[in-house]
């Protein structure tokens, strides 16, 4: 990143964004689709935007403008942001279908593999100067017959109070507010960390400038991200969310669940801490 902005532009981040994607492809990698899968799926997509088109009488000036906002899209390498927060929930609810345990939420843009591990009670890196609430955020994980898991990781990545991400942001240490926590011999763990701002969807890029133009609003609730896994065990991928917090009830990437949402209290000491228990599924 060349910028030398305090806070990130949209193409900073659009860019870490895609590469990150890259970088981690071969996971996605799948064998040879069949012709009639391409076909099904495909179809019913150009399907959908043929009939919107004849729905809504859209024309020539609006077509063209379309074709150059999703060349300005990929040439700011918003295609990660944009499909996580618009398309990502539902390929998420589908897949919750045959999934057991904590529910799931979406993965987003801003996951970096391979951070630090920590042990079952740490604190995640943090700058010495770290703005926010301390927050206290423990639990234990189990499986789906109540066992503790052992050893189990807690991938977390978070924004900090001003809603950026370490990694996408210039300003920030790289993995700063992100860790692997390991739950101990009872499969359970203490992390500190600071209580995340909402993040807002850059405005200067062209997901922004679509929600502008839509009239929406540009906002995520506050929340924390999670991968846990174990061996054995599927993992989970899912995001937590804070009683009252703002658009809570109107995120735009429609990714919350009310069975992800945190309580936090005060623990006396200035410091909000908050009880979670995950339950991984066997397999
Ligand atoms: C985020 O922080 C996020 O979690 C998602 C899903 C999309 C954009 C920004
Ligand atoms: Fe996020």
């Amino acid at each position: 990143m060349t910028s030398t902005d305090q806070s990130p532009t949209a193409r900073g981040s659009g860019t870490s964004a895609t590469q990150a994607f890259r970088a981690s492809r071969q996971e996605h990698t799948t064998g040879a689709v069949s012709a009639e899968r391409v076909s099904s799926v495909v179809g019913r997509i150009l399907s959908g935007v043929h009939d919107a088109i004849r729905a809504e009488k859209v024309t020539y000036d609006e077509f063209q403008a379309a074709k150059q906002w999703l060349i300005d899209l990929g040439e700011g390498g918003e295609w990660p942001l944009f499909l996580d927060v618009f398309v990502e929930h539902v390929v998420e609810d589908v897949a919750a279908e045959t999934q057991q345990g904590t529910k799931g939420s979406i993965l987003g843009p801003y996951y970096l593999p391979g951070q630090q591990q920590l042990p079952s009670v740490a604190s995640l890196p943090a700058r010495p100067d770290e703005k926010g609430t301390p927050l206290v955020f423990a639990g234990q994980v189990r499986d789906t017959d109540g066992n503790p898991v052992a050893g189990a990781e807690l991938d977390i990545w978070h924004a900090d109070s001003e809603g950026y991400y370490s990694g996408f942001a210039p300003h920030l240490p790289d993995g700063n507010l992100r860790g692997v926590v390991v739950t101990d011999g009872q499969g359970r763990f203490e992390i500190s960390t600071v209580q995340p701002a909402p993040y807002q969807i850059p405005t200067d890029g062209p997901t922004g400038q679509l929600i502008e133009a839509a009239g929406w609003h540009p906002w995520r609730p506050a929340h924390l991200h999670l991968i846990v896994r174990a061996p054995g065990h599927r993992p989970i991928t899912t995001q937590l969310y804070f009683e009252g917090g703002e658009w809570l009830d109107s995120d735009i990437a429609q990714a919350t669940k009310p069975e992800l949402v945190l309580t936090p209290v005060e623990q006396g000491d200035g410091r909000l801490r908050s009880e979670y228990d995950f339950v991984l599924e066997r397999g």
